[in-house]
Formats: structure tokens, C-alpha cells, sequence
């Protein structure tokens, strides 16, 4: 039972050191069992994102025992990320893996969840310590608890993604780590209104995001293909707005309660949602909606195409402000996040002074709602507002509006689209995905620095990268993570290692652990061939797996390299 859920008297009743006999049998096991043990199969340096400082000993190499516990503090939030751990680790080791108060004399074995005042670590780094007695991971907050978390699960063996119990010698390679982001904001964007989908496909690639340490899921929940988010006072948005897709599909859209879902289960993994509307183009959901938003002219009819750019809210209309108004006040409310984003982007036919005087009253909106103004790097003419972040997502990174606009005080999120845009090909014959920002295979998606990468943009005005899925051509989960995997580790480790690490080589050695373990969860992705991928053996031969449970690995592309069919479990 996780120790939230114990009384005070069961608590009390936990033996408070366990008899030494105990000990010394586990000790004398250990040590017969270390001369024959082969080393962990991990190397403490096979970590993506490649961490800031490792320090191997080859001689200390954890094993993670049935008898293991995790122990930490009672702080609510460093519990959490204990019972994290403890979920990751039961379903493939088969281990109870109780949770335990840390305050209590130590028990031999076990992984320990420290929250440490170490302000070198700063909010979200950690150290972790393995040795032979046990696993250390000391943060000074949570989220640097759960990054830490992710790293040890990278350490151990690939069987450990297995969500039904493997026999495995779960080893842990001994030494320490002192790891910390390079970027503050490093995220993904799924597209959500060319093909929607649903909450639990959300919550997967949440689950992905956190396994590499991202800390921010942008939801672009409106475009011309669909309106998918509920607004109580602009209804019809979503129940008109977000019927259909591109294609014949039939879209749909969050209720409220859906939303919250996704934020709270994001903000358990340390992650902030940014909810996108788009303004003031790509809003023909919005207008077959609401058809007063239009100009005058102008009768809208839903739209399931893939152009861009014809669409556009009056901006010489009050109505139009008062939709606006009325929309972002109800995202703001149930977001807890600082960031509001506007789009901005490819909104052709409102320009010059009707497009910035759009987008400075848009800004005063979300300034006045108490949050930071996003917007694609087209709204860098309009005047700074507090904060403003331009997402920059050209392919010519001389742009002077740009510079002039970080000169003015706005910072910069990397989303270069011929370097992190995932809806690109990887290669001509990727069965999915557009080409009009040139092939992105997994080395392009590496090579590039995102504190030198705009010309007159210095690192200090870069925020972070953020890696966005469009969604015209990708259909289902499926598709999504084809696309994700292998790019986005690429993306993410440029997001959080030191530049220092940076080595594609050594990037692509590491990465090819990673296959086997995706495998193993069940998720598609993408064999470049730029990567030497192990066989898939996620399961060591002469396996005992109980009956009735197998494994429940999904077709993996084949040798056409086709995105799989959806995972079974
Ligand atoms: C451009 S980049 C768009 C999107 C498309 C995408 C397809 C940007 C801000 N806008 O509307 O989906 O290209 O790659």
C-alpha cells in the first residue's frame, strides 16, 4: 500500500530496522553474486538527453532487488513522483517496490528520492548516486526528482518497459550523474484540430514528452479543419466548430472536464500545457460558427482541405474582440500555466496595420487575463508586449523583423521548420508527412544549435525548442508517434544537454538503446537507418511471463518502413 494511503498506527507498525542477519545474508548473496554478475548492460552515459556530467564506477553497479523499497520525505509532491517511480517499475520487475517514509532508518537496498537545498541543481536538475547499497536521487524540487526518475529508467534494462513482469537481472550501472537543462521551455506540439484526437492519445504523448524530459505540450486546438475546445460562451465553437476534419473524419473536441484532464496529468509529469488559439487566420471552424465574425461577404462553409491562409476574424469589427475576449478568458481560467498563445501566423489577407492592430489588442487581452503572449514569429512587427515569446518557425533564419522584435525585448522559442517541424518526411519514400520544408531525417534533426541559430539572436533571448506535429497527413496514434520517435529524443536533447555533449555519433550510439525499449512499450517508430537499432529482445530468452499475459508488443514497421498498426494495449 503506498504509504499516502497508511494510517499513522500502520506506519507505526513498520519494522524500524530490518534484523541484521538479514543484512549480512543479503550482503554475503551480493558479494558470491558480484564475482560471477556481469556488469549492467546500460552504460551509465546511454542517457538521452545526453546528461551534463557522468561519472561511471564500474565496480558499483546497483541491483534492484524483490525486497526493494523507495524511500522519501513526506513532502505531497516528492511523494508523487515516488509512487511515478514505483508505477514505472512494478509492471515489468513484478517487484512491490513499496513506497516508505525516509525518515525511518534506512533498510539495505532501495532507491531514495531526496529533496536536497542544492541551488547549483537549480528547479529542475538532480544528481544521482548508484551504488551497490542503493539508488540516490537528490533534487531541489520535484520536477528535478522526476527527471532524475527518468534517467534511472533509462538505466535499466529495455525488459523494464515490459508492462507485464519479465525475469531480468535488473541491474543499474554504478556512478554518479549531475544533470541540469541548457533551456528553460523545451517542448512538443500536437495539432489537434487537422485530425483530432483524443484525450488518452493526449495523455500517451504525454507520457512520451516526460520520458525525455520535456516540460511543455502545446495544444494547437484551432484552425480551419476544426474548433476543438469547449467555450461556454461561444458554444457553437465546438459543436458546430468541431465537427469534421481534413479528410472525412468526424473530428471532435475537448469538453472542459477533457481539458482539465489533460493539464492535471500533464502537471503530475511537470508539465505545462499551452493552449493555442489561433488568430486571426485560421479560423474558418470559428466562422462557419459563427458566421458574424466574418467579413461582410463572406459566407464560410466547413472546410476538410489542407490549403492555408484564406481564412480571417473581421479585425474591424468589436463583435470580433468580443469572441476573442470571451475565448481566451475561458482557456485562461482553466490553465494554469503562464502562456496563452495567439497564432499569428499565415493570416494573409489581414495585413499591415489591420494584422498588428489585430494582434496588440490580442495581446492587451491576454496581458489583462494575467498571462504571456505566444505567437508564431509572423506577429513580430506588432508592438512588445511584457514577456512575449516568438515562436520562430522559419526556414531562413536571417529574418530582421525577428531580431528587431527580440531587440525590443520579445524571446525566442526554436521551432526551426527544417529542423524540428515533425510532420516532415524523414526521406522521399516516408508514407506520411510534407516535404515543403525539406526532408528531416534524424541527423538534420540534431544538427543545429538553438542558441546560434537566428542571425543577430543571442542564447540569453533564446527560451527554449520546441518540437511541433501538424497534422494534415497523421492520422492516428500510431502515425503520431512515427513521426515522434526517433526526432524527438533528437530535439529534446538539444533542448536540455550542454552544448558541449553535443556528438552525433555519440548521439546516435546512445540513441540506439532506445529502440528495443519502444519496442517494448508498444511504440511505433520510425528504424532510420542512420542508427545501428538492436534485435528487439526485450524479453531475455527462456522467459518465464505467466499465462494469459503476453506481451503486448505492436506491429513494428516493416521493412517499407509503413507506420504500424495501433498498439494493443
Ligand atoms: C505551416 S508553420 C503552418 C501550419 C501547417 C504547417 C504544415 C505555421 C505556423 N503554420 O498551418 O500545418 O505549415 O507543415
Amino acid at each position: 500500500m503506498p504509504l499516502s494511503q497508511q494510517s499513522a498506527a500502520d506506519q507505526e507498525r513498520l519494522p524500524l530496522r530490518e534484523p541484521a542477519a538479514a543484512d549480512l545474508a543479503r550482503a554475503a548473496a551480493r558479494a558470491a553474486g558480484d564475482l560471477l554478475a556481469p556488469p549492467a548492460p546500460v552504460r551509465l552515459g546511454d542517457v538521452v538527453p545526453a546528461p551534463e556530467q557522468v561519472h561511471p564506477d564500474p565496480a558499483a553497479d546497483y541491483l534492484l532487488t524483490p525486497d526493494a523499497v523507495i524511500r522519501v520525505g513526506t513532502e505531497p509532491a516528492a511523494l508523487a513522483v515516488a509512487e511515478h517511480l514505483a508505477a514505472l517499475l512494478r509492471p515489468a520487475t513484478g517487484y512491490p517496490l513499496p513506497v516508505t517514509d525516509t525518515a525511518r532508518p534506512e533498510p539495505a537496498g532501495g532507491i531514495a528520492l531526496v529533496l536536497a537545498d542544492d541551488d547549483t541543481l537549480g528547479p529542475e536538475g538532480y544528481r544521482l548516486d548508484v551504488a551497490p547499497t542503493g539508488v540516490r536521487i537528490a533534487a531541489a524540487g520535484p520536477a528535478g526528482l522526476l527527471h532524475g526518475v527518468q534517467t534511472l529508467r533509462q538505466l535499466l534494462p529495455a525488459a523494464i518497459e515490459s508492462r507485464t513482469p519479465v525475469t531480468e537481472r535488473w541491474a543499474v550501472p554504478g556512478g554518479s550523474i549531475t544533470d541540469r537543462p541548457r533551456f528553460a521551455y523545451r517542448g512538443a506540439m500536437l495539432d489537434v484540430a487537422r485530425h483530432f484526437f483524443g484525450v488518452e492519445d493526449v495523455l500517451r504523448v504525454i507520457d512520451h514528452l516526460s520520458r525525455y524530459k520535456l516540460n511543455h505540450l502545446h495544444l494547437h486546438l484551432t484552425d480551419d479543419q476544426g474548433w476543438r475546445i469547449a467555450v461556454d460562451s461561444w458554444p457553437r465553437l465546438a459543436t458546430v466548430g468541431g465537427v469534421g476534419e481534413v479528410g472525412d473524419g468526424p473530428g471532435g473536441h475537448y469538453t472542459k472536464a477533457d481539458y482539465q484532464r489533460i493539464v492535471a496529468y500533464a502537471a503530475e509529469r511537470h508539465i505545462t500545457v499551452v493552449p493555442e488559439i489561433d488568430l486571426p487566420g485560421h479560423t474558418n471552424a470559428a466562422l462557419v460558427a459563427y458566421p458574424e465574425l466574418a467579413a461582410a461577404g463572406i459566407v464560410p462553409t466547413p472546410y476538410t482541405g489542407t490549403e492555408v491562409g484564406f481564412s480571417y476574424v473581421d479585425p474591424a469589427s468589436e463583435r470580433t474582440y468580443d469572441f476573442v475576449a470571451d475565448v481566451l478568458a475561458e482557456v485562461a481560467a482553466m490553465t494554469p500555466g503562464p502562456w496563452l498563445h495567439i497564432g499569428g501566423d499565415e493570416a494573409f489577407k489581414v495585413k499591415g496595420e489591420a494584422y498588428t492592430g489585430f494582434v496588440e489588442r490580442a495581446q492587451r487581452i491576454v496581458a489583462g487575463l494575467g498571462k504571456t503572449v505566444v505567437g508564431w514569429h509572423q506577429f513580430a512587427p506588432a508592438g512588445h508586449a511584457d514577456g512575449r515569446v516568438l515562436q520562430w518557425w522559419g526556414t531562413d533564419a536571417d529574418d530582421p523583423a525577428t531580431a528587431d522584435a527580440v531587440r525590443r525585448g520579445a524571446r525566442l522559442l526554436l521551432s526551426p521548420a527544417n529542423h524540428a517541424y515533425l510532420d516532415m518526411k524523414y526521406a522521399p519514400d516516408t508514407p506520411i508527412g510534407h516535404d515543403w520544408a525539406g526532408l528531416i531525417d534524424l541527423r538534420r534533426s540534431y544538427e543545429w544549435n538553438p542558441g546560434a541559430h537566428v542571425t543577430s539572436v543571442p542564447e540569453a533571448a533564446v527560451l527554449g525548442v520546441e518540437a511541433p506535429l501538424w497534422t494534415e497527413s497523421v492520422t492516428s496514434l500510431p502515425e503520431v508517434e512515427f513521426m515522434l520517435f526517433p526526432r524527438l529524443p533528437a530535439l529534446a536533447e538539444l533542448a536540455w544537454s550542454p552544448r558541449t555533449t553535443h556528438d552525433w555519433d555519440r548521439f546516435r550510439d546512445r540513441l540506439a538503446g532506445h529502440g528495443p525499449r519502444w519496442t517494448a512499450a508498444g511504440i511505433t517508430f520510425h528504424r532510420s537507418p542512420e542508427v545501428s537499432w538492436p534485435a528487439d529482445a526485450p524479453v531475455p530468452a527462456g522467459t518465464a511471463v505467466p499465462a494469459g499475459t503476453p506481451l503486448a508488443i505492436p506491429a513494428q514497421p516493416g521493412p517499407d518502413d509503413a507506420p504500424a498498426t495501433a498498439p494493443s494495449a
